[in-house]
């Protein structure tokens, strides 16, 4: 392993090849990921997991807006892998996005691939994640875009720190894929992480596991990249005695927000400022997960304790208790929606033009639901073993293709038989969505359960301005979804709780300044409004980043149709992207 990492080491070696350009400088961004099994012991128990380079979390991607990116993945894993680039905009390169089975087959046990794609016009923080099953647990690192020119809208802070809130399986990642597809799985991580530490809130046989620890100098002020890469929880980041000035999310600048506690959903990326002006001494920081009350199905809570340490404090902090910040009770999901609300956008007169005109309007729910494991249209539901639980956008769950891609056929125009284009736009059956008698023991939900499986698509012509309406709904559980598009940022212009309703809620759409995001939490039991327009042409997929509700079916893709001319249009597949079947790739 050792010596794997070493090599590894050297080949990641990033290659800045300066491109001397008219008008300014972009560079190619070269890595070499090799992502491969390793033994890690937390808790008194050895883990077999997956890593790229030794790394956990993975390696860290630092780019200048306008920067090409390369980077060789080598699959040294007895499994099938892409890497998404989250959050990118691969803006006419779709075939480089690297989600499994849609643009993508997954790179075979022992190949290789080339991914290529210009950073354009995003600044902040976005991330990497392998993009099959559940091994992005571990397969996962921050990708951080400076602006060019180096100057930010804030005072250059004396560091920047990656936060990766994440998970601790003790589990086989494959293993606990396969558990996850039957929704009756009962399996839960042991721990939340922060940079892949569990913690001393945790130990073996009295022995604390290793803290996160911050070093932090009294004056400084550093910018931390706070990105959730858990597969199942939310989470509230605070550090004790400090505040953050919130000023990024998803790549793009927000307006200064004061807060001294942040909320992070699977998916989110959030950039705070966070000015040492404490005493110097020692101050825990903690991340908690939350998740809805009874009666919804309970997960044990999860938490991760480091440490802040100031330059000039005594290695034990003299001896006294450490301080920890106050968290919110784990089941009040309150904090997550005001902290969302209270984002807009730092206006910017590019980036701002909320399409005003919308020509495709979109209703989208949420939830979970039922289909018979037998494949009848009648079984006994209520979580009986006869029905597989099942997640669903408009009453479908997605049923994601297990053999060949659905860019690929689509490019090709071989599409019989794997896919429809008629995904509703509405819910076929319009009910009480938020109604918590919905939940069980609640006696409402039996009749709404049944739901069914396919690959339903939805296409859209080139420019077109497209609002969708995310509705999370309390059918069988009452959770939040951060949605995630593929492709694609979207202006975030109102959220609220409750039914979604269209004649009064418009009046609350902030046209000015909204987020513009690749990921909205949509609340618990409330629902979030989003517009965009349709111009990057390309096959681009819609999910939940909870890891559970996008394998049980919470997905679909857009197809964006090219435009006109070929600066609208998707080109072909680049010399170095492998078909399904070539090279030895899964075969369609
Ligand atoms: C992990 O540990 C198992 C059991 O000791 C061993 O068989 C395997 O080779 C180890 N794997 C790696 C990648 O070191
Ligand atoms: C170690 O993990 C395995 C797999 O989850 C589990 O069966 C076993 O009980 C664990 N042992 C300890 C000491 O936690
Ligand atoms: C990426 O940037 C390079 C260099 O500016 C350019 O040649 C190339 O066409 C760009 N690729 C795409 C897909 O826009
Ligand atoms: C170890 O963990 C247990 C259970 O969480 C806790 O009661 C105990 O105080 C911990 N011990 C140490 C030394 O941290
Ligand atoms: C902003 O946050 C504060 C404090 O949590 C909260 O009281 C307020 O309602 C939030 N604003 C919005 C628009 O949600
Ligand atoms: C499926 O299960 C239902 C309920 O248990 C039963 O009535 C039906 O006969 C089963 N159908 C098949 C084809 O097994
Ligand atoms: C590919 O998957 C589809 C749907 O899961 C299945 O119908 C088809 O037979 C599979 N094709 C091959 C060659 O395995
Ligand atoms: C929907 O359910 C909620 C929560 O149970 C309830 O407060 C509300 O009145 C219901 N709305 C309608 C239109 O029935
Ligand atoms: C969902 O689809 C199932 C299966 O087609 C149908 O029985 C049910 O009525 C639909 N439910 C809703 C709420 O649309
Ligand atoms: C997109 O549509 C807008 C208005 O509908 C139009 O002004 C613009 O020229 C179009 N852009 C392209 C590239 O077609
Ligand atoms: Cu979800």
């Amino acid at each position: 392993m050792e010596k794997l990492s070493m090599a590894a080491t050297i080949f990641c070696a990033v290659v800045l090849a300066a491109l001397a350009a008219a008008g300014g400088e972009a560079a190619v961004v070269e890595h070499t990921f090799v992502v491969h099994e390793m033994n890690q012991t937390h808790l008194c128990n050895t883990t077999k997991i997956y890593v790229v380079n030794g790394q956990l979390p993975g390696p860290t991607i630092h780019v200048t807006d306008g920067d090409t990116v390369v980077v060789h993945v080598v699959n040294r894993l007895p499994h099938g892998l892409t890497i998404h680039w989250h959050g990118v905009r691969q803006i006419r390169s779709c075939w480089s996005d690297g989600a499994g089975f849609v643009t993508e087959c997954p790179i075979p046990p022992g190949g290789k691939h080339m991914y290529r794609f210009n950073v354009t016009g995003q600044v902040g923080t976005l991330w990497w994640h392998a993009h099959v099953t559940c091994l992005r647990a571990t397969v996962a690192g921050a990708f951080i875009i400076r602006p060019k020119g180096g100057r930010y809208p804030f005072p250059t802070p004396a560091k920047d720190v990656p936060i990766i809130i994440g998970e601790w399986w003790q589990l086989d990642l494959v293993e606990l894929d396969k558990r996850m597809h039957d929704g009756n799985f009962a399996d839960n991580p042991l721990s939340a992480t922060i940079n892949g530490k569990l913690g001393d809130l945790k130990n073996c046989s009295g022995k604390p596991e290793e803290s996160f620890v911050l070093d932090v100098v009294r004056g400084e002020t550093y910018l931390l990249r706070i990105v959730n890469t858990a597969l199942f929880s939310e989470y509230y980041f605070k550090v004790a005695g400090h505040t953050f000035t919130v000023v990024g999310a998803d790549g793009y600048y927000l307006t200064p927000y004061k807060t001294d506690m942040v909320t992070v959903a699977p998916g989110e990326a959030i950039d705070v400022l966070m000015a040492a002006d404490a005493p110097p001494a020692h101050y825990h920081m903690v991340a908690l997960a939350n998740q809805p009350p009874e009666p919804d199905p309970q997960i044990p809570g999860f938490d991760s304790r480091g440490l802040v340490r100031y330059a000039g404090s005594s290695h034990n902090n003299n001896g006294l208790p450490v301080s920890t910040p106050l968290m919110p009770s784990q089941h009040n999901t309150m904090p997550s929606y005001y902290f969302h609300n209270n984002l807009t956008g730092l206006a910017h007169p590019d980036r701002h033009r909320v399409p005003m005109d919308v020509e495709e309007r979109l209703y989208f729910t949420l939830g979970l639901g039922s289909i018979c494991r037998n494949g009848t249209k009648t079984c006994q539901r209520r979580r009986s073993r006869e029905t597989i639980v099942v997640a669903t956008m408009n009453n479908v769950s997605f049923r994601h293709p297990t053999n060949t891609s659905l860019l690929e056929r689509y490019y090709d125009g071989r599409t019989s038989g794997l896919y429809t284009e008629d995904l509703p736009d509405h819910p076929p059956h319009p009910y009480n969505y938020t109604d918590r008698a919905l939940i069980p023991p609640g006696p409402l939900e039996e009749a709404l359960e049944p739901m069914f499986k396919a690959t339903k698509l939805r296409r859209f012509r080139y420019n077109t301005s497209v609002e969708i309406i995310f509705q999370s709904t309390a059918l069988l559980q009452s959770d939040s979804n951060p949605m995630h598009l593929h492709g694609y940022d979207f202006f975030v212009l109102a959220m609220g709780i409750g039914n979604y309703n269209p004649k009064t809620d418009p009046e609350k759409f902030n046209y000015h300044n909204p987020q513009l995001r690749n990921t909205v939490q949509v609340p618990r039991t409330g629902w979030a409004a989003v517009r965009f327009v349709t111009d990057n042409p390309g096959m681009w997929y819609l999910h939940c980043h909870f890891e559970f509700h996008i394998i049980m079916g919470m997905a679909t893709a857009f197809i964006v149709e090219n435009g006109p001319t070929p600066e609208t249009s998707l080109p072909p597949p680049p010399p170095e992207f492998k078909r399904c079947g070539s090279n030895g790739l899964t075969q369609p």
